[in-house]
């Protein structure tokens, strides 16, 4: 029987990047499957990069398939990936932007949601976006131009404007605290602008709930390329709208990005610059970042 992604294949026979967007599904959920098994058997060791930054062997063995599979199939293209990375911006030509556990402290502990997140961007343009959920199974994707899917159905972003009848997601600092006070304080006022606030612990799920109308709005300091590469363009092509903390474009190295539906994107805007300072609201890149990021 065909499966309605067949479907979206067969009558969108011209679409390009259907090959890579196979390869980085057949990719997320070889690597699902590694992950899963490493979890059932409660058989990883954890280890610290940095102050609450974990890296356990799943990640490693993750990132290792990840990159396998993709490779094989396209021996030229680069790779920006968690565990391996030495770029500071983004190279131009193909890169493929691998997080091979998004959410490792709560894979850590047993507690969902943790994803694997896979992009590829072509000169500055993110061109497809993968990202499985494990714990729950869930595939968010998208190609540029053809729209965000969750497994075989398509999601668009919520219908709610409105500040007061909107869910918004965040993460909570974990290792940089010097900017905690301004952003409790933004916590503190959102709690009272909004219909509430949640922390999913894994970045990558944040955005793909921000595409599939599960939130409104999402916002975080601190990330890296590979927590928000692929859920960035799910969330464009679901009809969101993705930005730095001071409404430019600088998000994708620039460690603050705000996402969500273009009226909430505004609000957060303005709620993040009524309180943190203007030398807090933008990071170039990793190549001049700061303690502050
Ligand atoms: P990671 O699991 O790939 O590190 C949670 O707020 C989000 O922040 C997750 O996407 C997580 O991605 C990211 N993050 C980056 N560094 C982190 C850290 N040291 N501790 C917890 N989350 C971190
Ligand atoms: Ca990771």
């Amino acid at each position: 029987m065909l499966t309605s992604t067949r479907l979206i294949y067969i009558s969108t026979t011209t679409v390009d990047y259907q090959k890579e967007l196979e390869t980085a599904k057949r990719a997320a959920q070889q690597a699902g499957e590694l992950i899963r098994s490493f979890q059932a058997n409660q058989s990883y060791d954890i280890e610290l990069k940095g102050k609450n930054d974990l890296v356990t062997d799943a990640d490693l063995a993750s990132e290792k398939t990840i990159i396998e599979v993709i490779k094989q199939e396209f021996p030229n293209d680069q790779f920006l990936a968690e565990e391996s990375n030495t770029y500071t911006q983004l190279p131009s030509g193909r890169v493929w932007i691998i997080d091979p556990i998004d959410g490792t402290t709560n894979f850590s502990h047993g507690f969902a949601p943790y994803c694997v997140s896979i992009a590829l961007w072509e000169d500055g343009t993110p061109k497809v976006g993968v990202v499985l959920e494990i714990a729950n199974n869930e595939l968010f994707w998208a190609i540029e131009g053809v729209g965000a899917y969750l497994n075989d159905s398509k999601i668009h972003i919520s219908a709610i404007n409105e500040p007061a009848k909107s869910l918004i997601a965040t993460g909570f600092p974990y290792s940089h605290f010097d900017l905690v006070d301004p952003y409790l304080v933004v916590l503190k006022n959102l709690m009272q602008k909004t219909h509430g606030i949640r922390r999913a612990g894994a970045a990558s799920y944040d955005l793909c709930c921000v595409a599939a109308g599960r939130v409104e709005g999402f916002y975080e300091y601190g990330l890296s390329p590979w927590d928000v590469a692929a859920g960035a363009l799910i969330i464009q092509e679901a009809g969101g709208t993705i930005s730095d903390w001071k409404g430019g474009d600088g998000w994708l190295f620039g460690k603050r990005i705000i996402a969500g539906t273009p009226n909430i994107v505004e609000f957060l805007k303005t709620e993040i610059q009524n309180v943190f300072l203007e030398k807090h609201l933008v990071v170039r890149n990793a190549a001049n970042k700061t303690s502050l990021s």
